[in-house]
């Protein structure tokens, strides 16, 4: 046992990076599974973990760690297994790009519309005062002012169009990039391969009028690549199936 300790949520967006970069390695741990729906990740045990109150956090021995992508990067090097990045120079800065460009400018368009579409609506049917209490709770101001928008449907038109925008331009420039080679950043599978899939597996169940075998056919053989890999397989089994039971039906159906 690799004496690992891992808080996340579903696999995907920020829990499932390192939910399978570890499965990749082949680390066993101990999953702590912290429902973000009920909030866990604003509760006093977590935020023993965490102080920041988001998901992921890792514990691994003594040391504690934050952040999605540095947690993945960590695992990589802390790790044996196979290597997670490619070793020529240049492929290694377009994994980096990639990750920064997810990170920064393309994951927060996915997560604003999912919260708009899944989690807002998920939690609409509380009363006001209790969803008031949830937000009171929330250490971070930023994260407050996201959570108010998603539980009162505060996202303006404008952010929302911004969104779509982007997440338009991004599957355009993932399929001209997965055009001229096997996986986005280099011939072999990497943490940008991770990074992305988490957070573009629904594009064919939310967005099929962007993505399908016939507009984005790159994006579509590399989708069933990493959906057949043993350690999304593996992962998958750990969560509840609300997101991905509906991509493995279309995987079924499209082969
Ligand atoms: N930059 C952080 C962001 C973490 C983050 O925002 N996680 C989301 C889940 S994908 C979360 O914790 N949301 C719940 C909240 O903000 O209360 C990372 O990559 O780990």
């Amino acid at each position: 046992m690799a004496d690992v300790t891992l808080y996340h949520w579903e696999p995907n967006a920020n829990s499932g990076k390192p939910m399978l970069a570890l499965a990749e390695k082949g680390v066993a741990f101990d999953s702590h599974y912290t429902d973000m729906l009920e909030f866990d990740q604003h509760k006093p045990e977590y935020l023993a973990v965490n102080p920041q109150g988001t998901i992921p956090a890792m514990i691994h021995g003594d040391k504690v760690l934050t952040e999605s992508t540095a947690i993945m990067e960590y695992v990589d090097e802390a790790f044996a297994g196979p290597p997670l990045m490619p070793t020529d120079p240049r492929d290694r800065w377009r994994v980096r790009w990639w990750m920064k460009f997810m990170d920064q400018w393309l994951g927060p368009s996915f997560s604003m519309i999912g919260w708009c579409t899944f989690v807002g609506p998920a939690l609409a049917a509380k009363p006001a005062e209790e969803r008031e209490a949830m937000i009171a709770r929330i250490p971070l101001p930023e994260r407050r002012t996201a959570w108010r928008k998603a539980m009162f449907a505060e996202f303006s038109e404008a952010e929302l169009a911004e969104s779509r925008r982007r997440i338009a331009q991004g599957v355009t420039m993932i399929e001209g990039e997965l055009g001229k080679r096997a996986f986005v950043a280099s011939e072999q599978y990497s943490l940008a391969d991770i990074n992305i899939f988490n957070s573009t597996y629904m594009l064919p169940v939310g967005n099929p009028d962007l993505c399908s075998p016939e507009l984005t056919p790159n994006i579509w053989r590399w989708l069933k690549t990493v959906y057949r890999r043993p350690a999304v397989q593996r992962t998958w089994a750990m969560g509840s199936g609300r997101f991905t039971d509906r991509f493995n039906a279309i995987m079924e159906d499209f082969g």
